[in-house]
Order: structure tokens, then sequence, then C-alpha cells
């Protein structure tokens, strides 16, 4: 068998071709870059979601962004914040060009909330600083997260997805009230702190 002669050095390239071996090096380099980036994501991810409870939105459930509003969850008479019967609490809120519906709510502090909320026009975003909560709220679906407020205090809600040209002035408020401070359990009441 004859035997290949690693030594001799290999013809010399023309001008401006660069050796193949160079090229599965840089290409084994970029690879191995790519490979750690996505490794950090991938832990940001993880370690967020176990440690801060932050977790994508995954609720996919669909509603009619033009009739909502004539009937069923979305009405206006339901939303706002409601007492659920094992006393945890469901906020139904609409994102709309350039406000939240109600734009101030109250909740009491400890219990469970689940906020539900959809959108009646384009894509906004609903943010509370310093929780776990942050979705985008899209035409068509229902948005849904959770979490509990451990003190009470004001959270300021801005909408955080640019949604035209009133964008910067659409926010809104979530007041987190001691539970003697919030009206007592009623399935059928629902309560805000919206300006009537
Ligand atoms: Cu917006």
């Amino acid at each position: 068998m004859a035997e290949i002669d690693t030594k001799s050095p290999s013809p010399p390239l023309p001008d401006g071709i660069i050796p193949e071996e160079a090229i599965t090096r840089a290409e084994n380099r970029w690879l191995a870059i790519m490979l750690g980036m996505l490794g950090v994501m991938i832990a940001v991810i993880v370690v967020t979601g176990v440690s801060n409870s932050l977790h994508p939105p995954s609720n996919v459930e669909t509603i009619d962004p033009v009739t909502l509003h004539l009937g069923g969850e979305f009405a206006e008479n339901n939303l706002g914040t409601a007492v659920d019967p094992d006393a945890s609490v469901t906020v139904r809120l609409i994102a709309e060009q350039y406000a939240f519906v109600p734009d101030c709510t109250r909740i009491p502090v400890g219990a469970p909330v689940k906020f539900r909320l959809t959108s009646t026009d384009v894509i906004h975003g609903f943010l509370l600083p310093a929780t776990n909560v942050n979705t985008m709220v899209v035409p068509g679906f229902i948005a849904e997260v959770r979490t509990t407020f451990s003190r009470p205090g004001v959270y300021n809600m801005p909408c955080n997805e640019f949604c035209g040209y009133g964008h910067h002035g659409m926010s809104a408020r979530v007041e987190v009230v001691p539970s003697e401070q919030f009206p007592p359990q009623d399935a059928a009441e629902r309560t805000s702190c919206a300006k009537q």
C-alpha cells in the first residue's frame, strides 16, 4: 500500500483561494461559538423559568376580537377582578388602542391571581415590573398569566409592545391591597378601581 506523504507541503494555491483546512477550522470555530450561545440562551430560559416563574405565554385559546364585547367572558360587566370559589382571583382585561380596560385593577395580597387578557385591535404588551407577569396580548387569542403578590403596593402596567401613535401613553395600574380591604367574596361581583 502506498504511503501518503503528509509532510511535504501541498502545492501553493492561486491568489485569493483559502485552503480547505483553514475554512474547516473557521467553520468549526463559528459552530462552537453558535452552540455556546445557544447553550447560554437555553440556560437563561431554564434558570429564569425555575427561579422566577417566568414562563412564556403558552395558553392557546382563541376569541373573536370583533364580537368579544357583545357577550361572554370579555363583555364589559365581566371585566375587572372576580373572586373565584376557591378564593383565588381572576382578572379580566381588554387591551385596545390606547388603554387597558379597566385601567386600574384591585387585587388582594397573597391570593393566587390569574390574569386573562385579550386585544380588540393590534398586539399589545402586558408587563408588571418586578413580577413574573409579562405577556403579549394578541388579537384573536386570550393571554393568561398567573402570579401571586406577596406584599401590598401599586404596580404600574405599561404597554410594552409598540402598538401605534398613542403607545407611550398606554398604561394602567394594579393595586395590591390587604385582603381585609378587598370586597367580600362574591363570584358575581366584579371590582376595579377605574375612574368612572
Ligand atoms: Cu402599546
